[in-house]
């Protein structure tokens, strides 16, 4: 019902709509309507009222509301449906928790706070309250689950084009799952996967973005490597907008894969943004470490790299420093 009232303000921004007018489209009494203008106006919404004219929206917070997200995504596929949590562990364990029990593609989970937020192998993800994007998206591709790792490049590809869109700075991608501004670290990519031998059941693709914190508020061991947004940009940035330019262009880009079956468009944006190719790199994993030339991107989404012997190999995943 609060849906339907804030949808109504939203359309008619600038203009009066009248309490009857309210309370006819939406099928509710005028005290119903006037309680819920209230609960607006205590989450943060300027509701002007003024009798016999109506209430006219003049403001709207920078929340993450799923409402409003709904409302301004207005998407049939990556976030028709959003949950929004003022804190919650991790997103991407409440998106698996969800997709185990059926919740649809394209459902969302997102956080202002996360208490348990994760990195790849168990590492942890700084996630303070109010100031980033923590949010988890649930697909079910119709794919084979070693192509999941395609599903990080699209993801990182969207999250680049999103916030070049919005920011205008020089936003890299470090592969295979950073997001860098200024040779550090504004965002990490989580993909998770459950899968049958030959088959996909879903997979959770988790996005962490550091928006308006101060690198002050960052613990010392991740103040080296990290920003945020708001310490590049010197000015702070509204977190909605970028969760809708990222999910506008990850639909797209989504969409490319699962209609076409490749990740061209992806990949191709990667190659453009990426702050790896070219560079002399050490590639981490497991316990081996090389030092290679990185000098492409497969069509899959791997990392060709020039070992110092001078042969070309494929690595698949690790941890890259420049
Ligand atoms: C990642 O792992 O970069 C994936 C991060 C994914 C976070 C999202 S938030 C929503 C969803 N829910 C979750 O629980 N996770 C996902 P990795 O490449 O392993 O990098 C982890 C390393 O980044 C840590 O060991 C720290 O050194 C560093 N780090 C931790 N918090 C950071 C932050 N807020 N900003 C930048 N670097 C950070």
């Amino acid at each position: 019902m609060k849906k339907n009232i804030l949808e109504a303000l939203k359309k008619n921004k600038d203009a009066f709509i009248s309490g009857e007018e309210l309370s006819k489209k939406i099928g509710v009494t005028r005290t119903a309507v006037w309680k819920h203008i209230k609960q607006l106006k205590e989450e943060g919404y300027e509701i002007e009222s003024v009798s016999r004219k109506g209430y006219r929206l003049t403001k709207e917070p920078d929340t993450l509301d799923a409402d409003v997200l709904e409302i301004e995504l207005a998407s049939k596929n990556i976030g028709s449906k959003i949950y929004h949590f003022e804190s919650i562990d991790s997103t991407n364990n409440m998106a698996k928790k969800m997709a185990s029990e059926g919740a649809a593609e394209g459902t969302i989970i997102i956080a202002e706070e996360q208490t348990g937020g994760r990195g790849r192998l168990g590492r942890t993800w700084v996630s303070p309250k109010g100031t980033g994007i923590w949010m988890s998206i649930i697909l079910r591709p119709n794919i084979a689950p070693t192509e999941a790792a395609k599903i990080t490049q699209i993801t990182a590809a969207a999250v680049a084009s999103g916030l070049r869109k919005i920011i205008g700075e020089d936003v890299g991608i470090k592969w295979p799952n950073d997001i860098i501004i200024h040779r550090k670290k504004v965002c990490g990519i989580l993909t998770e996967l459950s899968a049958e031998l030959n088959s996909v059941n879903y997979i959770v693709v988790g996005i962490g973005i550091n928006v308006n914190m101060d690198t002050k508020d960052f613990p010392e061991e991740v103040r080296r490597i990290a920003t945020s947004i708001k310490a590049c940009v010197g000015r702070t940035v509204s977190r909605k907008n970028i969760v809708k330019e990222i999910l506008h262009s990850f639909e797209e880009l989504y969409s490319d894969f699962t209609y076409n079956k490749n990740i061209k468009k992806s990949i191709e944006i990667c190659k453009k943004y990426s702050v790896t190719l070219g560079k002399e790199v050490k590639i981490k994993n497991k316990e081996k470490e090389v030092v290679a030339k990185a000098i492409d991107l497969t069509e899959d989404g791997q990392l060709l790299i020039k070992n110092q012997s001078g042969v070309i190999e494929k690595v698949f995943s690790g941890e890259v420093s420049v």
